[in-house]
């Protein structure tokens, strides 16, 4: 019997990677574990891969379509993507491979809100999944998975593919086993009930997937290790940026608006968040709790100072010595922590009840705090929209943050127009960048406006948009929101033809 293998017929089933891929055919629909570079499969994809090579070296057709938990790693997305054999990807993607293949117009994409994966799935929406490829760290006697590293979309994978492959990754710490709540209770309207969640520590489903063992067509071993990127350490404009929001913190505790530990967190990822994190481990506050999609280094630190009480995840996104670190101190960190499939992670329904901060990144704001998440020049995706807008939507108070430029001051984040908009300016509460934050809750368009001009945008883009502001009020055809069509996205076309916003 294999040692993570409890249940007495299943290994038979274990296979080689190849052999696996080979049950794959073309078209077919492969629904894959993975949530923010943790829990995917890592070898079944790079064999698939291999094999779409030899498939079309040979000069037949092979191309599959691919849907996650949200973005995976090199070994999944990039490999498939450098293979050409993803028609269709959904719904999140950070794999610069993909995103290039995307933005050529070769691949198509469907970027959505990662809650509504899962309806859509069960509605019929996206089609029928003809094979899930999930990442295990285990199965009990009874024939249950014990999750890995993230859930995602895992549940419903199980539930509604046709055939299961599994990945067992020895490299998963066996103290998993009992991290995670697998939640059963959700069903299609009308018969939709109350999520029974009240606090973010709430245990409300079970610990393991439940699977048709006769689905399971394959069970392949590996010993590899997630594979995240390190963070940068936060630099001066990151920590600016915690700077004010953490300033925002103290003024909204002094004021009676948040309680003295705060509200459950939820943070997107990346070096700003990890700023405002460290600057947490400084702050008073004790007692404070996450609900939140990812897991982060700086969670970690968090929870192990005992500032933060526990986390609620649907994965982990840790550094490569974070995650070593978490492997081998499992034990320690697991009660504190809970894995939930990610349409409970990030039900809106949820994030209301319990009055989220939300904290996400922006590519561009517009005057009036319509944000831009995810279109470079509204038109090439940067990653896709996550779960920011199932936060943003629903939070108590939804804080988007970004350096005030980028690309080395050639762009500015606060322009006239956003060139697409994913949170529109009623879900946009806060907006922070190194110059300054905005609180817009109950203000007006054109007080928006002005907040954001003055204490958001950078000092070098601070005139034009005046200038822009004071024009659009002048001639605009409307004075609620006013502004100049004809010019409301040429900051944007001058970037296209000359490389810079200015
Ligand atoms: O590009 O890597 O080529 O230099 O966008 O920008 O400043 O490093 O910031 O990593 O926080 O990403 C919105 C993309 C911000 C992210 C976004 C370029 C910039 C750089 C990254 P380079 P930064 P971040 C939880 C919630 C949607 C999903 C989400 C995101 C790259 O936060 O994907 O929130 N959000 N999920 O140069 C042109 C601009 C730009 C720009 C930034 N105005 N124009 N390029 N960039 N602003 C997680 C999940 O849902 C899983």
């Amino acid at each position: 019997l294999h040692p993570r293998i409890a249940h007495p017929n299943l290994s038979s089933r274990m296979m080689s990677a190849e052999d696996a891929a080979a049950l794959i055919e073309d078209g077919m629909t492969v629904g894959m574990s993975g949530f923010t570079g943790s829990g995917y499969p890592k070898a079944v994809p790079m064999a698939l891969a291999a094999r779409i090579e030899a498939e079309h070296a040979a000069g037949n057709p092979f191309r599959v379509k691919v849907w996650t938990g949200a973005s995976t790693g090199p070994e999944l997305d990039g490999a498939l993507a450098k293979a050409d054999g993803i028609e269709l990807r959904l719904p999140y993607n950070s794999d610069p491979i993909a995103r290039e293949k995307i933005n050529t117009g070769e691949m198509n994409y469907f970027d959505m809100h990662l809650s509504q994966v899962a309806p859509m799935a069960w509605q019929g929406f996206l089609g029928k999944l003809d094979v899930a490829v999930i990442e295990i760290s285990g199965i009990t006697e009874d024939g249950a998975l014990i999750p890995s590293s993230s859930i995602g979309n895992n549940k419903t994978w199980l539930d509604v593919a046709d055939k299961v492959i599994l990945e067992l990754n020895r490299w998963q710490s066996d103290a998993l086993n009992g991290m995670h709540d697998i939640y059963y209770g959700t069903a299609l309207p009308p018969n939709r009930v109350p999520i029974p969640l009240v606090k973010p520590d709430d245990r409300i489903g079970q610990p393991h997937f439940r699977v048709d063992p006769a689905k399971i067509v394959a069970i392949v071993e590996t010993d590899a290790p997630d594979r995240n990127l390190p963070f940068a350490r936060p630099d001066a404009v990151a920590e600016a940026i915690a700077g004010h929001l953490l300033e925002f913190f103290a003024h909204e505790v002094g004021r009676g608006r948040l309680p003295a530990n705060l509200l459950p967190l939820q943070s997107g990822v990346g070096n700003v968040t990890n700023a405002v994190l460290s600057g947490l481990m400084e702050a008073p506050y004790t007692g404070m709790t996450a609900y939140t999609e990812v897991i982060q280094d700086g969670m970690l630190d968090l929870l192990d100072a005992g500032k933060l009480r526990m986390a609620s995840a649907t994965a982990f996104s840790l550094s490569p010595d974070a995650a070593e670190r978490f492997n081998t101190e499992a034990a320690r960190f697991r009660d504190k922590m809970i894995l939930r499939p990610q349409e409970i992670s990030n039900h809106p329904e949820l994030v209301r009840r319990l009055g989220c901060i939300a904290m996400n990144g922006l590519i561009e704001a517009d005057i009036y705090g319509n944000v831009n998440s995810t279109h470079v020049m509204g038109s090439r995706i940067q990653n896709g929209i996550g779960g920011s807008g199932d936060f943003a939507r629903n939070a108590y108070v939804s804080i988007f943050m970004t350096p005030s430029t980028a690309k080395g001051g050639k762009i500015s984040a606060i322009v006239p127009m956003a060139s697409h908009v994913d949170h529109i300016a009623q879900d946009v509460h806060v907006i922070v960048t190194e110059q300054g934050l905005a609180d817009l809750r109950g203000l007006a368009p054109k007080q928006r406006a002005e907040l954001i001009i003055e204490t958001c945008a950078h000092p070098d883009y601070r005139p034009a948009l005046r200038d822009y502001y004071a024009r659009a009020m002048a001639s605009s055809y409307g004075r609620h929101a006013p502004n100049v069509l004809s010019e409301a996205l040429s900051w944007h076309q001058r970037f296209v033809e000359t490389g810079s916003m200015t």
